[in-house]
């Protein structure tokens, strides 16, 4: 018998999503970053073993929307929501367990549940077996999985666990897709990624990303990005004085974008100021977040 179906991961901001959907396809898919709405759209990755295909998606955050661009964000969670075959309910083992339990309530759930507590790390083992025993009386998932998404922990444990409430059903994908987004995409959310490590607050929720140009040359890849942001302080800030800072955000994606490609690669980035972008339909629709 040959199983197959979507595994979405649905969370809290920061409750390690990404890193989930990393340490599953043991390949950096999704950017990673302490601070939260990092993720911005849905992200497929494929895991195809003789016998199963599974589908994931990490999903952004659980938030109430403030801009256009979080209602789209919350429209991507729900529409992962409805074609589930199995939805991962993933909490951070700190987090308050009312509050997640309440929050899944919320979901009003018809897909089947596991129930996946992560950053196990962060806990002493007698945090851990209270925190079981509390969430196995819960009653509406499936099972109980406690991982470390960043230490590589209890990831058999929940392939076990999502194998058995696979469907029975042909793959969906040919045997050597990793993902349905573009090279582009993946480009792009790097240099995103960048900007979230290099630049507190407010600047990483103000910036896109839109690849303007990608060239296969004979030796190289050549490859021109426009970061866009709100304000013209803003473009300030990316560039830094000299031009300091885009020139770091530069180097640093472009040692992750040469480790995706195995290519050599020639990255130029420029800044665009465009006002109000994050409540503008056809700012969203270039970005790809609609
Ligand atoms: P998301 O917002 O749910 O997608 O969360 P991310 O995957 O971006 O992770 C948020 C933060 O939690 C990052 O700093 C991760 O390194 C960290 N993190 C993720 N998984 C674990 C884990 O298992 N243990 C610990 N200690 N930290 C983790
Ligand atoms: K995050
Ligand atoms: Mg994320």
């Amino acid at each position: 018998m040959h199983r197959a179906g979507f595994v979405n991961i649905f969370g809290k901001p920061n409750a390690g999503k990404s890193t989930l959907l990393n340490a599953l396809l043991g390949e950096k898919l999704a950017i990673v970053s302490p601070k939260v709405q990092t993720t911005r759209h849905r992200i497929t990755g494929i895991v195809t073993e003789p016998g199963y295909q599974v589908v994931f998606s990490d999903t952004p955050g659980i938030i109430d929307p403030k801009y256009k661009m979080h209602e789209k964000m919350m429209a991507a969670v729900k529409s992962a929501l409805e074609d589930a075959d199995v939805a991962l309910l993933l909490m951070d083992a700190k987090d308050d367990t009312e509050d997640c339990l309440a929050l899944f309530d919320s979901l009003k759930l018809k897909a089947t549940c596991i129930l996946v507590v992560n950053k196990m790390d962060n806990l002493e083992k007698a945090a851990l077996d209270t925190l079981r025993e509390r969430l196995e009386k819960w009653g509406k998932a499936k099972a109980v999985v406690f991982i470390s998404a960043l230490q590589k922990k209890g990831l058999g444990d929940l392939k076990n666990a999502i194998l058995q409430l696979l469907p029975e059903s042909e793959a969906f994908y040919p045997e050597d897709t990793l993902t349905d987004r573009s090279t582009r995409f993946f480009v792009a959310e790097m240099i995103r990624e960048k900007i979230f490590h290099l630049f507190d607050e407010e600047i990483p929720y103000h910036t896109a990303v839109l690849v303007t140009q990608f060239q296969e040359k004979a030796t190289l890849t050549k490859i021109s990005a426009e970061i866009i942001v709100t304000r013209e302080t803003q473009k300030g800030i990316i560039l830094g004085e000299k031009g300091k800072s885009i020139r770091e955000i530069g180097s640093l994606a472009r040692v992750d974008i040469e480790k995706f490609l195995d290519r050599k690669v020639f990255l130029e980035l420029h800044v665009k100021v465009r006002d109000k972008w994050r409540d503008n339909d056809t700012y969203l629709r270039e970005y790809g977040l609609i």
